[in-house]
Formats: C-alpha cells, structure tokens, sequence
C-alpha cells in the first residue's frame, strides 16, 4: 500500500505498511480500486459528453464512493468492495447506453473476486503514477475533490444539489488519467478546483441554513445529565435532525461529539430538549471518551479513530459513507429515512454518561450572526480595539506538535481575536480568552465547511471598509489541516485571492517539492516556525 493523502501519514512521507489512521493494506487497496473505477467512470461520462444532470445515480455513488475513501471514514473492505462493483456495474450500464467505444483500462477493467482486486489495486495507486510532480498535482486534485464530495454529500441529504459541481468533478477525475495533460494544465486544474470548492461550500451553506435557520450565538453545555443518552459525531446535519425526531420522549439524551458541535447553533435543534450537550473533544481523543460516555455513538462522516475491542466496537454504529467491521450499519430507506431504533433501545440499557468536564462554550458565529454584530466589530476595528483577526480554522490531530496552537492562541495579543471553524477550535476553544468589549475572543463559525462563513466575513469587511484587496484586510490566516476536507478549503481560499497562508502542523506530504515551490512562490503559502517569532511577524506584517 502507498498513502499519503492526510497530514499524519508516516514520516510525512507515505504510509506503506499500516496506516496511521488505521487502515490495513487492504482496505488501502480496496480504497486505491474505488477511486480508480470512480476515475474510468468519470473519463466514460466525459468522453460520451454526458449530461450530469441526466445521471442522477451516478452523481450520488460517485459522490459517496469519494466521501468513503476520505481519511478515518471507512474501514470496512466489504463495504468498500461492494462499492466497488456498484460503480463498475453503473460504469458498464453507462457506456454502453452510449456506445462508448474509448478502451482505456480505467473504464473497461473487470474484477469480481476480492483477490482480483487487490491484485489490480496494486497496479493503480498513487505511485503508478511515476513523474513526482505530475503525481504531487493529480493527489491534490483528487483530494479537493473528495473534500468537495463530502460537502456535497450532505447537500444532498437536504435535497439541494448542483449538476455543475458533478460536471467539474467527473473533468477533474478523467483529468488524472490523461497523460497528455501538462504540469501547467494540472496546475490551473488544481485551481479550478478551489474555485468549485466555493460553490459545493455555498451550496452546503444554503442547504443547512434554508433547512434549520441561520447559526446564532449559542453557550453550550459540556457537562452531563442523569438520563441514558447517544453521542453523534460527524458533520450530517439531515442525520442530526432525524436522530433529535426518533429520540424525543424516549428518555434517551443525545449530546454531540467534535465536529457536531456547531448542530447546536441552529435555531431548529434548539426546540429540542433532550439535546443535552457537546461531550469531549476533537476525534483523535474518542476511545477514552466513548468509554466514559458509557452510551452508543452514531458516526454521520469520519473521523473514526478504530475501536481497540469487540465490546467497544458493538457501542458504534455507522451510517452515509462510513464504516468499520464489527460495527452496525444503518442505511437509509429510499426516502433517505433511517431507522435509529436499534441505537435508542442500545442506549436505555446502559449507564448515563460520566462527567468529564462542566462548563460551557460559546459558538455560533457564521456569516449571519457576524453581521448582525456588523456594527460593533467595524466599531472595534476603527478604534483599535481589535487589531488583528486571526483564521485558525481546520483540523484538530494527534501529533504533539500541534500544541503550536494551543500555545499560539494563548500568546496573541489581547486585542486580537480568532475566527475558527472545524475541529481545530478545541486546542483552545474551552481556554476563557475573554472579549474584547463584548465580543468574544474566539468566534467559532461551526464546521469545517463553514470555513465558507468565514470568507463570506472576510468579504463582506473588505467591502465595508472600501478596499481593494482581501489581503489588505487585518486578518492573517494560520491554518491547521489534518485531511482531505481541508484541502478543499485551502484550495477555495486559494481561489478566493487570499495570500500568505500559513500551513502546519507540517506542510502536506504530497506536495513534491517543484509544486510547494509554485504554492510558495505564487500564493505565499508557508509552514509554521515557533510560536513567539510567528506572532511577531503576523503582527509586523
Ligand atoms: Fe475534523 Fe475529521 Fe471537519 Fe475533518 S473531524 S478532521 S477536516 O473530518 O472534517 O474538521
Ligand atoms: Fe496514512 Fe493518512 Fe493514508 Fe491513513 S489516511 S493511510 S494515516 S496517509
């Protein structure tokens, strides 16, 4: 096997034995196939010059065979294997609907036997591609495009979908296949995938809050009740929803993990009161927090650190593009209910959860919420209250080094303030940094996609302070990333015009060094150093 697609990959260079993550070799593989018979089918839809708006099915498995492949998603090989076939069979139905009469290997090859497909698997990963660069650019298309697809995945499950993001994503995949494409070509490529990135987070944007209103400023509890109760991780909101509907009056509490925490800044889930709670912290920290929440845990998205025993495996149930082996599956019916029963009934037999922490946080600051409090931040601005606004949106991790943050945030000057979104904001989201004339000091926007809000502020301040350019703002942007969803949101910011962003708590492992020179020299992308000397040179800057 050969990774390199998330920030812990080994040495920063390629996990070749054993994931980091978790992932076996041959889930590694399966994963490798599934993008591969994704890629033959996409050069099929392009070649034939389909219509995506005509291929509804396709868009869909295509959609969530790339959100399975997606760091900490989906450790189950059957699953994997049997999207596998799905798409092989969607593949062949296609082609020969059209006639399709293009031979290449991607959108002809056959395998029906587990062997046959590792067999395969080991012919077309990422290192099949030999020149470095060329390989360097194609993993960065084919990782915005699986951050794209997982945001797309959750429009979808509220109904809202856009045939032109399909359009890009199926040209970008057949794109990795095409040998005739220049480093340049790959190049601009790669920033049309930023710029598509933008309207899969506008479109997400639009599902959630068309659906469950806009986020408002929400103090959230992280202590415990008595009842019985569910923990549900992920990023699903349309989940969210129907778990709150099929919880009510059973007595069972639900309280959210990592990235479901920003579920509680919507007036919609507020009516709710079984909705306990935000329990623990970011995903790496999930095995002792499940023990001692005592309770079920439902996985809407990654990220799902591998349960170390059986018993704790059983707790775990999966659902959308998730999966691991010894955990419960629940699929969604053609209306896309899900049946949530088996977990209620689960969590009345099992203890309440033990407190961990007591206290509370405050989020619920995306676009809308920003500025209706327009007014007063301008206000701080111009008097120098507020010198500097900092993005430290992203991903949380396991590597001690990302520590960085946590020092970071606590060493700014008092008159700056955090803008964050994803599981980045618990290395300091529970630290009381205070306010600055009532406006907190961390302003937590909600997921890693509504990294969007945060480019939405942006805009909207360059816009109200007359300025030409988004980098003459006093915002400076040091950006933690872990997977493949932040890729996206790095590419969209990219294509945003934002410049200078710093990256860590490495620089990813599948920049060759020829396209960090180009991330370098074209948009000042850089690492991080120590915290002192980086907080006086975003001051100075
Ligand atoms: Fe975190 Fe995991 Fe949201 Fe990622 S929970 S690391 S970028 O899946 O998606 O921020
Ligand atoms: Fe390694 Fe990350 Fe790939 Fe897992 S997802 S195998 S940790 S590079």
């Amino acid at each position: 096997m050969f990774c390199y697609q998330c920030q812990e990959t080994a040495k920063n260079t390629g996990c070749t034995v054993k994931g980091v993550c978790g992932k076996t070799e041959e889930v590694a593989k399966l994963q490798d196939l599934l993008i591969y018979a994704v890629k033959g089918i996409s050069e099929v839809v392009v070649k034939t010059g389909t219509n995506a708006a005509d291929i509804a099915e396709i868009n869909h498995e295509v959609v969530k065979s790339l959100f399975i492949t997606i760091t900490n998603a989906n450790f189950d090989a059957a699953a994997i294997e049997a999207q596998i076939l799905k798409v092989l069979g969607l593949r062949d139905e296609l082609a020969s609907e059209k006639g399709y009469t293009g031979n290449s290997d991607a959108a002809t090859f056959h395998v029906t036997t587990r062997e046959a497909m590792l067999d395969k698997a080991a012919t077309v990963g990422v290192l099949s591609t030999e020149n470095e660069d060329v390989r360097s650019l194609r993993e960065l298309i084919i990782y915005g495009i699986k951050g794209m697809a997982a945001y797309v995945e959750h429009a979808i499950n509220l109904g809202k979908e856009n045939t032109d993001v399909y359009g890009f994503m199926y040209k970008g995949l057949a794109a990795t296949l095409d040998n005739t494409l220049s480093a340049d070509d790959l190049v601009a490529l790669t920033l049309q995938t930023g710029e598509v990135g933008v309207t899969a987070m506008a479109l997400l944007d639009e599902a959630n809050t068309s659906r469950y209103g806009n986020p408002e400023i929400t103090s959230v509890n992280i202590g415990v009740r008595k009842n019985p109760a569910i923990l549900i991780s992920g990023h699903d909101l349309a989940d969210m929803e129907q778990l709150l509907e099929q919880t009510a009056g059973t007595g069972v509490d639900v309280y959210t993990h990592g990235e479901m925490l920003p579920a509680h800044y919507y007036p919609a889930f507020k009516k709710y009161d079984h909705f306990a709670g935000n329990y623990g912290n970011a995903w790496w920290k999930q095995l002792e927090e499940f023990e001692s929440f005592h309770g079920p845990v439902l996985f809407t998205t990654n990220c799902i650190v591998p349960p170390r025993t059986p018993e704790a495996a059983a707790k775990i149930f999966t659902t959308g593009a998730t999966g691991f082996p010894g955990c419960t599956h629940i699929e969604a019916d053609e209306n896309g209910k899900k049946d949530f029963s088996a977990i209620i009934e689960l969590a009345k037999t099992l203890p309440s959860p033990e407190e961990i922490e007591t206290g509370s946080i405050v989020g619920g600051f995306a676009h809308n919420q920003v500025f209706a409090l327009a007014d007063q931040v301008v206000d701080a601005v111009k008097s120098g209250a507020i010198k500097k606004f900092f993005v430290m949106a992203g991903c949380d991790g396991r590597a001690k080094s990302r520590n960085y943050y946590t020092e970071f945030a606590e060493k700014l000057p008092k008159d700056t303030v955090i803008l964050t979104a994803g599981c980045a904001k618990y290395k300091y989201n529970k630290l009381n940094l205070g306010d600055i004339n009532g406006i907190p000091r961390v302003l937590d926007a909600g997921q890693c996609n509504d990294s969007y809000s945060l480019a939405v502020i942006a805009m909207k301040l360059k816009e109200i302070f007359g300025l030409a350019d988004i980098n003459e703002l006093p915002i400076a942007y040091n950006i933690a990333w872990y997977e493949q969803k932040a890729v996206i949101v790095l590419l969209a910011l990219l294509h945003l015009g934002v410049k200078n962003i710093h990256l860590g708590p490495t620089l990813p492992g599948f920049l060759s060094p020829n396209v960090a020179k180009v991330l370098v020299d074209t948009f000042g992308i850089a690492g991080i150093g120590e915290v002192d000397d980086d907080i006086a040179l975003f001051m100075n800057a």
